[in-house]
């Protein structure tokens, strides 16, 4: 190793990932294990569960956020939570784990939406991931597919770089005893880049368990032994893997940022532009109405003067002096509601175009964004959004308040019809 690359210090992030109950956390713990020297005599708890409740470590006492570790139909992890550790060979680099709540949950779509954007929220803050870990069940046969739609939402936002750096870890098992189907996980989710089997079993177990039995001792020891020989692995997988997808990463955030400012950008004209236009039916309605009296004037005044009339007052009541006094107000107000209206065209026809070049500049950063991610689809995530407004506007008890988010839902169903049409 030269001089440089041993000073050179690198944080490894590693986002986890995995279903409700599928052994995150246990992972987590099993690692800690591995980086602070706990044995199978001496376990070190950095996530409480429901045989291991006391954290044994200072650091993490109050930081996890699990609840209700007797239920295990619910997911435990309720917040993303950061587990830091030193590497052992190389103490300045550092291997940041990120425990993550599991998807899928019982708790229903709201709730994994929201998991989705904490976890999305978490990594935009990043300038770099080195890699995803996978965690599932070894013991179940397939991927479920509300998992692989979670998957594939998460995945539209995340470079193909990163999701190159796949790690598949499946749990409660070994490799002898895994039903798990492979074939079914890469065609479901993707590729990955290794795959392995441990059974962290002395963390859902009772510790007297195998504390008095030595033959048990001897079996949890056996696994304990795997699991650790596994977790180096994991760790010299994630080792190599490091330089992929910093400058994408961050330039998909740009992309992604710029797209939603064109369509905020489309939203407000286009709000603006159905304002002007209702101005422009009160206006043109006041010009009608003029030009109706002028036909009266012309009429009645007999001597065929073009002059528009608006007095309410019937004009053949009025004096000569005031019938023309009237009829030069009236001409000046049917002047400014013609040019009122001719600027409300010019206005109209500059928003539409810059709405144009909002969808032209959308198309760009599509295109680009489309190379780096190639799942990215913003008509999908748009169809998705136009969903969860219909459905929030359906509570909405206040008339006008439910106008407002229908109007919403519109400009927002032209916005997709317009780039469903655009996009390749
Ligand atoms: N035998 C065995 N049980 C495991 C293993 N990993 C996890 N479990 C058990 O599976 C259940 C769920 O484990 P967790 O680590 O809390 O799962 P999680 O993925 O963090 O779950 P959420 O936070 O709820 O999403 C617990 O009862 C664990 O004891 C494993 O490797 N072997
Ligand atoms: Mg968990």
């Amino acid at each position: 190793m030269n001089f440089l690359s041993k000073n050179k210090t690198t944080d490894f992030r590693i986002l986890i990932l995995g279903g409700t109950g599928a052994g995150k956390s246990t992972f987590i713990n099993q690692l800690a294990n591995y980086f602070l020297g706990g044995t199978l005599d001496n376990l070190k708890i950095v996530i409480p569960s429901k045989y291991h409740r006391k954290v044994t470590e200072k650091k993490y006492k109050n930081k996890h956020s699990e609840q209700a570790i007797d239920n295990e139909a619910e997911s435990q992890t309720k917040k993303c939570q950061f587990y830091t550790f030193k590497d052992k060979e190389n103490p300045s680099n550092k291997f940041i784990f990120i425990d993550t709540p599991g998807l899928n949950d019982t708790e229903g779509a709201e709730r994994d939406d929201k998991n989705i954007k904490e976890i999305l929220d978490l990594i935009y803050q990043f300038d770099s991931l080195s890699a995803i870990i996978i965690i599932a069940n070894g013991t179940e046969a397939r991927v479920t597919s509300s998992m692989k739609n979670i998957f594939n939402r998460l995945a539209n936002s995340i470079p193909d770089d990163l999701i190159k750096n796949l790690i598949l870890v499946l749990t409660k098992c070994a490799k002898s005893s895994a039903t798990f189907s492979i074939e079914n996980f890469e065609q479901v989710i993707a590729k990955p880049k290794k795959i392995f089997y441990m059974d962290n079993q002395a963390f859902c177990t009772n510790s007297q368990t195998w504390e008095n039995d030595s033959e048990t001792h001897e079996m949890f020891q056996l696994k304990w032994n795997i699991s650790n020989k596994t977790m180096k692995k994991v760790l010299e997988s994630v080792e190599c893997m490091t330089a992929t997808s910093i400058n994408s990463f961050s330039y998909m955030k740009t992309l992604r940022d710029n797209i939603k400012k064109d369509i905020n950008k489309i939203i407000q004209n286009m709000t603006m532009i159905q304002k002007i236009k209702d101005k422009s039916i009160e206006v043109q309605t006041s010009l009608n109405e003029i030009k109706t009296r002028q036909t009266i004037f012309e009429t009645s005044n007999g001597d065929n003067t073009t002059s528009t009339y608006t007095t309410s007052i019937p004009f053949n009541h009025l004096k000569g002096k005031d019938k023309k006094a009237q009829c030069q107000i009236a001409d000046r107000q049917h002047k400014n509601f013609a040019s009122e209206i001719e600027n409300y065209v010019i206005a109209i026809e500059k928003l539409e175009s810059e709405i144009h070049s909002n969808y032209s500049n959308i198309q760009k950063f599509h295109r680009d964004l489309h190379s780096i991610c190639f799942r990215f689809n913003i008509t999908d995530e748009l169809q998705a959004t136009i969903e969860n407004l219909e459905q929030s506007a359906k509570n909405i008890i206040n008339m006008d308040e439910r106008k407002k988010a229908q109007d919403k839902i519109k400009i927002f169903k032209i916005i997709h019809q317009e780039l469903s049409n655009s996009l390749d």
